[in-house]
C-alpha cells in the first residue's frame, strides 16, 4: 500500500483556471466532455483519474495520447505548448455500476455526486486535489426533469441545462444531481439586502417532511451575519436529500448534498433527536461555505482546518438555539464516545495526521469532533474579543486561499498576540491528555496542584505537556466561593486561593478541555458538586463519576442514588438537564472507564452491572417514577423547540426505569404516543423485555416504504434485543425483505445497531466478531468505504481478556487476506492489528 506524506507536499506543476464540463447523462454509459485552461507550468501534466474510459484527449485541439495507468495518465512534458493550453477530454463512465458511491453514481432513478475527498477523478481527468481551485461551467444533458450543478442557473430547455459557479473552488466541491425531483423553495434577504433563492429538492412524497430543515437553514443564515458577518454569495442556495448516501451531508458550493436522514423531518416520522441532527448538520454545511469554501484546505492532512473550525461553529449554533449546558454535555458524550474511544487504541492519530494510505479513513471523530474542540480551546485562551478579531483575521487574509493549519495559527497569533507555539502540539500530538488535579488546604488558602501526562500511541510513544486551559470553581456548602480560569502549560503547577477553611474544588467546567480529569479529592466530594455546582456540566459530570464508581467498580450506590434523586425532584433545572443527570453511562462508556484502571473488560459483568443499578433507582424511585412522568410530559402540538423535548426526554427517562417492572406502563405510553420520540421510548422496554413482537409488526406495517422509519425499526431491534438473542434477531432481520445491505443507511442501522448493543456484539463465543468480518467482507466489495468505517468496530479489541482479544485478531487476520480487499479496509485492518 503507498503513503502519503505531508512532508511530500508540492504544488501542483500547472495552474488551472477554467472547468467546461458537459454530461450527457446514462446510467450505464455517460459521457463528460472536460475543457480544462492550464496556466504555464513545469514538468509533466499529471492527471488523476480512476475507472475512467478515455475516448479521446486533445491539446490545443491536437490529439494527444497520454501514457494511461490506474490511478490517472501523465502527457510528457515534451509533447506540451510552452504557453497556457487547453486540455479536452471525453471520458465514458458507468454510473449504475458504480457501487462506491463516490465520483457520479446512479441510484432509484436518480444521478447524484459525491466528490469528497477524491470522488471528481471517477468523474474525468484532473488534478484532484483541493489546492487546484478553478472556475467552473457545467451543462447538463439527459431526459430528466430536474437537472442541477453548483451556482447559478445560466440556461434551460428540456433536456438540458446549464449552470455556472463564478467562484473559484477545488475539485471536491463539485456536485451534479438529475432526476425527478420535486422542490421547496423560500427565500432569504443577506444583510446587504441580497434575495437569496433557498430550494430543498426531495421525492414526490417528501415536500411535507422539508419544514424544520429549511427553518434550519434560515436561522443558520442569520446566525453566521450575527455571530460571525458572514453572508452568502450567490443568489440560489440549494440542498438535495438522496436516500443513497455514505456520510450525512457534503457542502458543494451552492448545491449541499444531504442523506435524507438528515432534511425530512416530521413530528410523526422522526425523533427529537432528529430534528437536532437535522438542524445541526444544515447549519454545518451551510457555515462551510465560509470555513471550507471559501477558504479551503491545501491538502487533505489540513481537514481538520474546516471541519474542526466548522463543528465548532455548529456546536456553538444549536447551543443559541437551545440549553446551551445541555448542548455541552451532548457534544461531550459524542466525544468521549467517538474521539477518546479511538485515541485510546490502535487507531489513534493527531488532529493533524502525518501520513494516510486512503484518506477517506481519517475524516474521523479526532479530525471533526477533537478539532473542534482545539477551537473552543483557542477560545478559551484568548477570550471572545480576540477570538472575533481572529476570525476577522482570517477571512481577510485567507479569502479564496487553500490554507494550512500553521496559516490559522499564525492568524490567531498576528491578532490576539499570544504565543502559540506550545499550543501547536494539540493539532501534532494524538492521545487524550490526562489531568489530575489534587487539592489541599493550608494557612488560609486552597492549594490545587495540577498534573498531566499523555499516553503514548502509536508512532509517538514520548508526549509533551500540552496548553490545557481549566475553568475552575471552589465550593462551600453556601455556594460558590471562587472561581477563575487557569492554563495549565507545564507537567505540574498550583493555583492558590485564598479561602477560609477546605472547599470542594469544582475543575474543568464545562469541559474546557478534551482531557480526561482524575480528581483526587475527599469522598463526599462528587456528591457536593452534583448537588450544588454552580456549573451545570459538573453538576451532570459529577453524576457520572458517582455513577461510574459503581458501574467500573464496587463503589456504594447510594451517593448516586440520593444525589440524582435530589436533582430530579428540584423543579428549578431545566428537565433536559435532568434527564441527562438521571441517565447512567453507556456500556461502552463504562467500559471505557475500566480500560483507563488498567484492567480487563468483562463486557458480560459491564452488562449486569448496568442493569442492576437502573433496576436500584428504579426500586428507588418507586411510584414516583410514573408520577412525575405523566406530569412533566407535555401536551399539546409536537414542537421539536423549547422546553417540550427536555420534558419529554425526562418523562421517557422516568417511564423507561418504571417499565422495567412493569411492561403494560410501556404498553399504556405506545398507544398514547402521537409523536415518533414517544413511540420509540415506548417500544424500547418491550424490545428490551422481549415482549414487543405484535408491536414491532403493527410499526412496520404501519410504515413499510418510509425508509427512514423502517431504518428505526432496523435498529431497535438489533440495538436493544435482549444480548442472548440480538444476534439470532440480527440473522433474522437480515434476510427481511425491506433488508437492502447495499443502502448505507439500512446496512448501518441493521449493523450498527448490533455493534452498539455491546454485550451481544461482544458475545464471549465470537459470534458477533464473525459475523461482523463476514459482513465487513462482504461490503467492501461494493462500498470499501462503508466497510472501512464500520470495522472501527475492532478497534477496541485490547480492552479484552485474552479469549475475546484472539477471537477478534482471527477476524482481523481472516479480513486482512481477504483477497482483492480495498485499500480502505486494508489500511484500517493493518492499523488495528499493528
Ligand atoms: N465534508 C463533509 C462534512 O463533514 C463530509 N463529507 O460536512
Ligand atoms: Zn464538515
Amino acid at each position: 500500500q503507498s503513503v502519503i506524506r505531508l512532508e511530500d507536499y508540492k504544488p501542483f506543476s500547472h495552474p488551472v483556471s477554467t472547468v467546461h464540463l458537459t454530461f450527457h447523462l446514462d446510467p450505464e454509459a455517460t459521457r463528460v466532455r472536460a475543457e480544462i485552461a492550464f496556466g504555464v507550468g513545469t514538468g509533466d501534466l499529471r492527471l488523476d483519474g480512476v475507472d475512467l474510459d478515455l475516448l479521446s484527449a486533445t491539446i490545443d485541439g491536437v490529439p494527444v495520447t497520454p501514457i494511461c495507468d490506474e490511478d490517472g495518465l501523465t502527457v510528457a512534458a515534451a509533447d506540451l505548448p510552452d504557453g497556457p493550453f487547453t486540455w479536452v477530454a471525453e471520458t465514458r463512465i458507468d454510473p449504475a455500476r458504480n457501487t462506491t458511491l463516490e465520483g457520479l453514481y446512479h441510484r432509484r432513478d436518480l444521478f447524484i455526486t459525491q466528490c469528497e475527498a477524491e470522488g471528481f477523478r471517477r468523474i474525468t481527468y484532473f488534478p484532484d486535489r483541493p489546492d487546484v481551485m478553478a472556475v467552473y461551467t457545467v451543462r447538463i444533458e439527459g431526459d430528466m426533469p430536474v437537472l442541477l450543478s453548483n451556482g447559478d442557473l445560466t440556461g434551460s430547455g428540456p433536456g438540458w441545462a446549464e449552470w455556472h459557479d463564478p467562484w473559484r473552488k477545488p475539485s471536491y466541491l463539485f456536485a451534479l444531481v438529475a432526476g425527478d425531483l420535486r422542490s421547496v423553495e423560500d427565500s432569504f434577504t443577506t444583510m446587504s439586502g441580497r434575495d437569496v433563492t433557498l430550494k430543498i429538492w426531495v421525492r414526490d412524497g417528501d415536500r411535507g417532511r422539508c419544514a424544520y430543515a429549511m427553518d434550519a437553514l434560515k436561522r443558520a443564515m442569520k446566525w453566521d451575519e450575527d455571530t460571525y458577518g458572514l453572508e452568502y454569495d450567490l443568489d440560489l442556495f440549494q440542498i438535495v436529500a438522496v436516500d443513497d448516501f455514505n456520510a450525512g451531508a457534503m457542502e458543494n458550493k451552492g448545491l449541499n448534498v444531504f442523506n435524507s436522514k438528515y432534511v425530512l423531518a416530521s413530528p410523526e416520522t422522526a425523533t427529537d433527536a432528529d430534528f437536532d441532527g437535522v438542524e445541526s448538520v444544515i447549519a454545518h454545511e451551510y457555515f462551510h461555505n465560509w470555513t471550507g469554501n471559501r477558504i479551503t484546505c491545501r491538502d487533505w492532512f489540513q481537514l481538520s482546518l474546516k471541519e474542526g473550525l466548522t463543528v465548532f461553529r455548529d456546536q456553538c449554533f444549536s447551543a443559541d438555539m437551545r440549553s446551551a449546558p445541555v448542548k455541552r454535555i451532548e457534544d461531550v458524550l459524542r466525544l468521549r464516545a467517538g474521539q477518546f474511544r479511538e485515541d485510546a487504541g490502535p487507531l489513534a492519530h493527531p488532529v493533524r495526521p502525518e501520513s494516510y494510505v486512503e484518506i477517506n479513513n481519517f475524516y474521523t471523530a479526532t479530525v471533526y469532533e477533537k478539532g473542534a474542540e482545539l477551537i473552543r480551546m483557542l477560545r478559551e485562551i484568548v477570550g471572545q474579543d480576540a477570538y472575533d478579531a481572529a476570525l476577522k483575521l482570517y477571512f481577510e487574509r485567507h479569502d479564496g486561499q487553500a490554507c494550512t493549519i500553521e496559516d490559522w495559527l499564525s492568524v490567531f497569533q498576528d491578532a490576539t498576540g499570544h504565543d502559540l507555539s506550545q499550543f501547536r502540539r494539540w493539532y501534532h500530538q494524538a492521545g487524550t491528555p490526562r489531568l489530575t488535579v489534587e487539592d489541599r488546604f493550608e494557612e488560609g488558602e486552597t492549594i490545587l496542584t495540577f498534573r498531566q501526562t499523555t499516553p503514548p500511541t502509536p508512532g509517538q510513544p514520548d508526549k509533551q505537556p500540552v496548553p490545557i486551559p481549566i475553568r475552575w470553581g471552589l465550593l462551600d456548602d453556601k455556594g460558590e466561593v471562587a472561581n477563575g480560569m487557569f492554563l495549565l502549560s507545564e507537567a505540574e503547577q498550583e493555583v492558590r486561593v485564598k479561602t477560609a477553611a477546605r472547599t470542594v474544588p469544582s475543575v474543568l467546567r464545562g469541559f474546557s478541555a478534551p482531557v480526561i480529569l482524575e480528581q483526587k479529592g475527599q469522598p463526599g466530594d462528587a456528591g457536593v458538586r452534583l448537588a450544588r455546582d454552580t456549573d451545570a456540566f459538573n453538576r451532570w459530570e459529577a453524576g457520572r463519576t458517582l455513577a461510574l464508581d459503581v458501574l467500573a467498580g464496587d463503589g456504594d450506590p447510594a451517593p448516586w442514588l440520593d444525589g440524582v434523586c435530589a436533582v430530579l425532584n428540584d423543579q428549578t433545572l431545566d428537565p433536559a438537564l435532568r434527564a441527562l443527570i438521571l441517565s447512567l453511562p453507556t456500556q461502552e462508556g463504562i467500559a471505557q472507564e475500566i480500560a483507563l484502571r488498567d484492567e480487563t473488560v468483562d463486557p458480560d459483568l459491564v452488562h449486569v452491572r448496568h442493569q442492576s443499578l437502573e433496576e436500584a433507582l428504579t426500586s428507588r424511585l418507586g411510584a414516583d417514577a410514573m408520577r412525575i412522568s405523566r406530569a412533566i410530559r407535555p401536551t399539546g402540538d409536537y414542537s421539536p423547540d423549547g422546553q417540550a423535548p427536555g420534558q419529554r426526554a425526562l418523562a421517557n427517562r422516568l417511564l423507561s426505569l418504571a417499565a422495567r417492572r412493569e411492561t403494560d406502563l410501556a404498553r399504556e405510553a405506545l398507544a398514547q404516543a402521537s409523536n415518533m420520540t414517544d413511540r420509540l421510548a415506548a417500544l424500547a422496554p418491550l424490545i428490551r423485555a422481549g415482549q414487543a413482537e405484535a408491536e414491532l409488526a403493527a410499526f412496520h406495517a404501519e410504515w413499510s416504504g418510509t425508509d427512514l422509519v423502517i431504518d428505526k425499526w432496523f435498529a431497535m431491534q438489533t440495538s436493544l434485543a435482549p444480548a442472548h438473542e440480538a444476534l439470532d434477531v440480527a440473522q433474522r432481520l437480515q434476510n427481511h425483505e425491506d433488508f437492502t445491505w447495499t443502502v448505507p443507511n439500512r446496512f448501518r442501522a441493521l449493523v450498527g445497531g448490533l455493534i452498539s448493543n455491546t454485550a451481544a456484539f461482544h458475545r464471549a463465543d465470537g459470534a458477533g466478531y464473525v459475523w461482523l468480518a463476514d459482513w465487513l467482507l462482504k461490503v467492501d466489495k461494493r462500498n470499501p468505504m462503508l466497510a472501512a468505517r464500520m470495522s472501527a468496530a475492532f478497534e477496541t479489541w485490547r480492552r479484552y481478556d485474552e479469549g475475546r482479544q484472539k477471537l477478534i485478531l482471527d477476524q482481523l487476520e481472516r479480513i486482512a487476506s481477504a483477497d482483492g480487499l480495498s485499500r480502505d479496509t486494508g489500511e484500517m485492518v493493518g492499523r488495528m492489528r499493528a
